[in-house]
C-alpha cells in the first residue's frame, strides 16, 4: 500500500528508508520536492503535501532533529497513515536513542539503523487495525435499541426513577451533583410552600401534620430545622446539613480554617499541575531546558500572530505560519535560559527570512545580457490591479537599465484607461531627456510603441516584440491596463497576452498598503494566467514589484503575504515617486521592522 518511508535528518542524512513491493520509481524527486515546496518554505502548518500522483505525509522530530516522511498513491484514503507515522517515530526514537543523541554528522553516518524488522510489525499492525475499522454495515431498525423499547417503558411515572437517581448517584461528590441537590431542595420547599398555601386557602383550621412525609410551612412556630428538607424522609432532622456539607466544601470561618483551606488549596493546585507550581513553576519556565509542546507556545503563539496581522500580515498567512513554527518546535528541547516566548519569537524570526529570501536566481542584468547574447530582446510584463503603480515603476525601471547601458522600448498596452498612453509618452520624453541621443550614438535610449486605445493589448505587445527585434532594442517592457481579479474578461485578456508573447519574466506590482487583499488577488491573478495557459507548464507570475513602500511606516506585513502565496521573489521596491526610488528588497531589515514592537 505504502510508495515509500524514509527517516532524515535535517540535515540531509538518510537514516533509513522503505520501498514498497513493486515500486519502481525513485522517491527522491517527491521528497525534493516537499522539502524545497514545504519544509523550507515554511509551510508546514499542514502535514501533507501532493505530487503528482504521489500522497507526502510527514513529521518532524524537533528533539532528534530528524524528518519522518511516508508516500503513497493520491487515490489511496489510507486513513491509518497519521497515527503509523507517530508509531514509527516513537518505535525509532526509542530504540537508537543513544545512537541519536551523539553529536556530529560523521558519527550519524557511522550508525546502522536496521529497523526493518520494527517497521514490518508496526505497518501489519497498522493495516489490520485500519481493517477491523472498516465500516460497519447499518443495522437494521429490528436490531437496534429503539426496537427493543415498549411503549410503556417509554412513559415517564412521577417519582419512580427518583429513588434510583439519588441512590445511585449520593455516593459521587462532585460540585455539581450538589448543585442538583440544592436545586432539588429548593424545589421541594417550593412546592410544599405552594401546597400549603392551597391547603390554607381550603382549610383555614390550622392543620396537624398527620403523617411524617407532609411538609407544613409555618412561618410563626417552626423551627429552622422544619425547613431542612435535604433527607430522604423529608423530616427536618438535620442530617440534611451534613450531607450538604458532605459535598460542599465548607467555608471557613476561623483564620486557622483558613490557613488549612489555603494548603489544601496549593496541594490542589500542584496535583492539576502534575509538577511544581508557584516558584518552582517559574524558574522552570525561565530556565528552560524542557520540551516544547503545543500547549507551551499557544499563548505565545497567539500573541504573534496578531502582532503580524496588527504589521499587515494577511490573517490567513499568519496562522499558517504560526501553525509552522509551531509544527517546527513541538518537542524540542530548550536551551538553559531561554524562554518560551523567546524561543518561538527566534523561531518565527528565522521563518520569516527565510521566507523572503528569494528561492531562485534573479538577476535581471544578467538575463537581458544572455538574451542580447542571443540577438532577442528580454521582455517583461508588468500586471496587478488599477492604480497600484505599474506604469510609474516600469518608468523606474527603464531609467535603472538605461543607467545600466541598456535600450528599452516602452509598449503602451494599456488601451484602457483614459491618459495611459499619454502617461508614458511623458515618462518617455523624461528619460530621454535625462539621456540625450546624443550620448547614445545619436538613437533615443527610450522608444513608446503605441497604438492608441481600444485595440488587442496582446497584438500590440507581439508588434512591439518584433519591433524590438528589428530595431535591436535590448528590453521590452509591456505596460497593462489595471484590472481587478474578479473581472474575467480581463483576467482573460491578460492571461492571452501572457500566453501568446511568452515573455521572460512575468512581474506582478501590488501596493505594500494592501493586508488580507493580497492573497486574493495574487492567488486569482496566478489562477487565471494557469487556466488560460496553452501549454503543460503555465507561465505565472515570475516575480514582484511591491510599490508605494514609503508609506507604511514597519506595517511591512504585505511583503511576507505575497511571498509566501506566490513563493516567488520581490525583485523590487518602490519607495516614492522620483526615477530613484527603486530598491530591492533587504530581508532582514523587512523582518526586524516586522518583529518590532
Ligand atoms: N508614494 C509612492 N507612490 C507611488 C509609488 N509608485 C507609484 N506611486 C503613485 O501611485 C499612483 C498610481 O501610479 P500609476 O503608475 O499610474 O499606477 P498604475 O498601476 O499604472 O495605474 P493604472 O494604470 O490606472 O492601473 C501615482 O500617483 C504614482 O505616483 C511608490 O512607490 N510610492
Ligand atoms: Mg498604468
Amino acid at each position: 500500500m505504502l510508495d515509500f518511508f524514509t527517516i532524515f535528518s535535517k540535515g540531509g542524512i538518510v537514516l533509513w528508508c522503505f520501498q514498497g513491493a513493486g515500486v519502481t520509481e525513485s522517491f527522491t524527486g517527491p521528497v525534493n520536492a516537499l522539502i524545497r515546496s514545504v519544509i523550507l518554505q515554511e509551510r508546514g502548518g499542514n502535514n501533507s503535501f501532493t505530487h503528482e500522483a504521489l500522497s507526502l505525509k510527514y513529521k518532524l522530530d524537533n528533539e532528534f532533529e530528524l524528518i519522518f516522511v511516508v508516500g503513497f498513491q493520491k487515490i489511496l484514503t489510507l486513513t491509518y497513515v497519521d497515527k503509523f507515522i507517530d508509531d514509527v517515530q516513537l518505535h525509532f526514537r526509542d530504540r537508537y536513542k543513544n545512537e541519536l543523541e551523539q553529536k556530529g554528522t560523521l558519527k550519524l553516518l557511522n550508525s546502522t539503523f536496521a529497523f526493518e524488522d520494527a517497521f514490518s510489525e508496526l505497518l501489519k499492525l497498522a493495516e489490520e487495525s485500519s481493517k477491523a475499522r472498516s465500516p460497519v454495515p447499518m443495522r437494521s431498525f429490528k436490531e437496534s435499541e429503539k426496537s427493543q423499547k415498549t411503549v410503556k417503558s417509554m412513559i415517564e411515572t412521577k417519582g419512580g426513577d427518583k429513588g434510583k437517581e439519588q441512590g445511585g448517584k449520593k455516593s459521587k461528590n462532585t460540585k455539581k451533583e450538589g448543585e442538583c441537590c440544592l436545586l432539588r431542595v429548593v424545589v421541594r420547599m417550593f412546592g410544599s410552600l405552594l401546597h400549603s398555601v392551597a391547603n390554607v386557602l381550603k382549610s383555614p383550621k390550622p392543620q396537624k401534620p398527620k403523617e411524617k412525609q407532609k411538609r407544613v410551612w409555618d412561618n410563626a412556630g417552626s423551627s429552622d430545622k422544619n425547613l431542612d428538607y435535604s433527607d430522604k424522609n423529608g423530616a427536618g432532622s438535620g442530617d440534611g446539613e451534613k450531607n450538604l456539607e458532605a459535598q460542599f466544601d465548607p467555608v471557613c470561618s476561623t483564620s486557622k480554617e483558613l490557613a488549612v483551606g489555603a494548603e489544601a488549596s496549593a496541594s490542589l493546585t500542584m496535583k492539576r499541575g502534575g509538577g511544581f507550581g508557584g516558584m518552582f513553576g517559574m524558574l522552570k519556565g525561565l530556565v528552560g531546558s524542557k520540551s516544547l509542546s503545543r500547549d507551551d507556545m499557544e499563548p505565545v503563539l497567539e500573541k504573534m500572530r496578531d502582532h503580524l496581522i496588527a504589521k499587515n500580515v494577511a490573517a490567513d498567512i499568519a496562522s499558517q505560519l504560526c501553525d509552522s513554527v509551531a509544527k517546527k518546535l513541538e518537542g524540542k528541547v530548550m536551551g538553559t535560559f531561554t524562554t518560551v516566548a523567546s524561543t518561538v519569537k527566534q523561531a518565527l524570526q528565522d521563518s520569516l527570512v527565510q521566507i523572503l529570501q528569494p528561492k531562485r536566481r534573479v538577476d535581471i542584468l544578467r538575463d537581458v545580457m544572455e538574451a542580447q547574447s542571443q540577438r532577442r530582446p528580454f521582455v517583461i510584463t508588468f500586471c496587478g490591479v488599477n492604480g497600484v503603480g505599474k506604469s510609474t515603476n516600469l518608468a523606474k525601471i527603464s531609467y535603472w537599465l538605461i543607467e545600466n547601458g541598456f535600450s528599452v522600448l516602452i509598449a503602451a498596452c494599456d488601451t484602457f484607461r483614459a491618459g495611459a498612453v499619454e502617461q508614458l509618452r511623458t515618462h518617455q520624453r523624461r528619460l530621454n531627456s535625462l539621456h540625450p541621443p546624443e550620448k547614445h550614438g545619436g538613437r533615443p535610449v527610450v522608444q513608446l510603441y503605441e497604438k492608441g486605445y481600444g485595440k488587442d493589448a496582446a497584438g500590440i505587445a507581439m508588434e512591439a516584440i518584433a519591433y524590438a527585434r528589428n530595431q535591436a532594442f535590448d528590453v521590452v517592457l509591456v505596460d497593462t491596463a489595471g484590472r481587478m481579479q474578479d473581472n474575467a474578461p480581463l483576467m482573460t485578456a491578460l492571461a492571452k497576452l501572457i500566453a501568446v508573447n511568452m515573455p521572460d519574466l512575468v512581474l506582478f506590482v501590488g501596493e505594500a498598503l494592501v493586508g488580507n487583499e493580497a492573497v486574493d488577488q495574487l492567488v486569482k491573478f496566478n489562477q487565471a494566467l494557469a487556466d488560460h495557459s496553452m501549454s503543460d507548464k503555465p507561465r505565472l507570475i515570475d516575480g514582484i514589484v511591491l510599490t508605494k513602500f514609503d508609506t507604511i511606516d514597519d506595517k511591512v506585513g504585505a511583503a511576507i503575504s505575497m511571498t509566501y502565496i506566490t513563493g516567488q521573489p520581490i525583485v523590487f521596491v518602490g519607495t516614492g515617486q522620483t526615477y530613484n526610488d527603486l530598491r530591492s528588497l533587504n530581508a532582514r531589515a523587512v523582518v526586524s521592522a516586522l518583529m518590532k514592537a
